[in-house]
């Protein structure tokens, strides 16, 4: 027996072994939970995201986009890595100082296990950070155990804490490959023949009318952006959802998503704009959504709304303030282009606001709650004002040269409700003007347009700009606003080069 606790204490230095269990320990959750709530470096990272100071967020997530949101992410895996890290190191130091087999390695599991459930909620998931731990914390008491060579064993405690950490190495780009995997939303759509059939041939319709300019996104946008406060999105079960309708109401409602895809449903193309991006920005997009109107589901549950405000709140703790009266010309959408609304645009069930910013068309709804006061959303308590009406903008993303050597500009332009009825451009700077093509309307009360122009290259470099009318022959405000904090206005100006 003391030979055995000796050989345990000589047993090589841990720091390696450490940070191989902690590797392991993030790897096994990834390959269980893959990129979901259930991996415990969501947790962290949406912790991480929140409480971080307002004027970081505010540019982090909708300035800086994705980058911010992927700086956020690695440093929520080495957060959490290190964490795993420090408890295998300590239950290692306890089981060596015990002296008894295994039990570092047990203890290191429990904690990570523990740790797990705490951060996550998911006590099975959690085997998949806990077992990783457990066994790269055995493995010197394996070695110690097995060496018979008293003068070998500090060498090979070495060895196998280097060979743990090449294991879980490997282990962690095997989870990486495996733990991509499958996602819930996006799947098939449950409806009537009919339904189907109407869709597809608005698709169709959308794709006839989409103008034959290489590089364009057509009507219905093929890569639809994304926003969102974390980066790991929930994960939501359509048989486990429900809306509750609560607050400033005699009674809360409840809705399950078999109530709310059994109520009379249309499909409807609805644009979508981040008050967040830039003047010549990507983050605007269109689609074909499977749409109830929340008038309909209010008229169901007896409710007519006078009070002033209404405040979403989403799976992933974003919520949203605006007035009653915008919700009652919104929709509960489950349907996006034909499929199940996609995990990352909302699944199950989001809300479609027409004519305002984004940010107010929550995803993964889960509550509606009626406020007697208004009150700030998650966005606008971190400055921004972002939950009124669009503003109208014509974008300009392509520049082709064509083979009889004229120039081809296009782009889209969205004025939300108010609708688009031209666009013009200038190809020298705004001294002159001519009409663009626009694709024609679709149908729907929020829907983007496309423009395309063509010119004779002028064999100089030459500004091209480009302006929207809205529906009533408003012409698109030519002042300069940055997006913050009510989104950004103002013509847009490329410099085209000769060649
Ligand atoms: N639950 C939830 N809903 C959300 C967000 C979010 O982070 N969480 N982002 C909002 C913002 S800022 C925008 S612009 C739109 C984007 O919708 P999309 O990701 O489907 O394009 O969703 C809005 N709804
Ligand atoms: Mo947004």
């Amino acid at each position: 027996m003391p030979d055995t606790r000796a050989r345990l204490r000589a047993a090589g230095p841990s720091l390696g072994l450490a940070l191989a269990a902690g590797i392991a320990g993030v790897a096994g959750s990834y390959l269980l939970a893959g990129f979901t709530p259930g991996f415990v470096v969501a947790p962290v990272e949406a912790t991480l995201s929140r409480a971080m100071p307002d004027v970081v967020v505010r540019y982090a997530i909708l300035l800086l986009g994705s980058l911010g949101q992927q700086l956020n992410l690695l440093t929520a895996l080495v957060l959490t890595t290190l964490l795993f890290a420090l408890a295998a190191g300590l239950s290692r130091g306890i089981g060596r100082q015990v002296g008894v087999p295994f039990v570092g390695a047990a203890l290191a599991a429990s904690v990570v296990w523990g740790m797990t459930v705490t951060l996550t909620g998911a006590p099975v998931l959690a085997l998949g950070a806990a077992l990783p731990v457990g066994l790269a914390v055995a493995v010197p008491d394996l070695t110690a155990l097995a060496a018979s060579d008293p003068g070998r064993r500090v060498d090979a405690g070495r060895r196998s804490a280097l060979g743990v950490l090449g294991a879980a190495l490997g282990f962690g780009l095997l989870s990486y490959v495996v733990g991509g995997r499958g996602d819930s939303g996006g799947g098939a759509l449950e409806s009537s023949e009919e339904r189907r059939a109407t869709t597809e041939d608005l698709l169709a319709e959308a794709e006839e009318k989409s103008l034959p300019v290489e590089g364009l996104e057509p009507l219905v946008s093929e890569n639809f952006y994304t926003v969102d406060i974390s980066s790991v999105d929930p994960d939501v079960n359509a048989e486990d959802w429900s809306l509750t309708i609560t607050g400033a109401i005699a009674e809360d409602v409840a809705l399950s998503y078999d109530d709310l895809t059994g109520m009379d449903s249309e499909s409807k193309f609805v644009s979508l704009r981040c008050v967040g991006e830039s003047l010549n920005g990507k983050k605007m997009d269109n689609a074909l959504w499977e749409v109830v109107p929340i008038a309909d589901v209010l008229e169901r549950a007896g409710l007519d709304l006078d009070q002033c405000c209404v405040r979403l709140r989403a799976a992933d703790d974003y919520y949203q303030v605006f007035p009653v009266e915008a919700l009652k010309r919104g929709y509960l959408v489950y349907g996006m282009n034909g499929e199940a609304l996609p995990r990352a645009h909302g699944y199950p069930v989001r809300t479609l606001i027409p004519g305002h910013w984004g940010e107010i068309n929550v995803k993964w709804l889960t509550e509606m709650e009626i406020l007697e006061q208004d009150a700030e959303g998650y966005w606008e308590k971190r400055g921004w004002h972002g939950t009124g009406p669009v503003t109208t903008v014509a974008k300009f993303h392509v520049v082709n040269r064509l083979d009889d050597g004229r120039v081809q500009v296009a782009g889209h332009a969205y004025a939300g409700t108010r609708g688009i009825s031209r666009v013009e451009v200038s190809t020298d700077g705004g001294e002159s003007w001519a009409d663009a093509t626009l694709s024609e309307e679709l149908p729907g009360e929020d829907v983007w347009r496309q423009w395309a122009y063509e010119y004779d290259a002028p064999g100089e470099e030459h500004d091209v700009v480009v302006r929207a009318y809205e529906g009533d022959g408003t012409r698109q405000p030519r002042e300069r606003r940055e997006a913050f904090p009510r989104g950004a206005t103002g013509w847009v100006t490329r410099t085209v080069s000769p060649e």
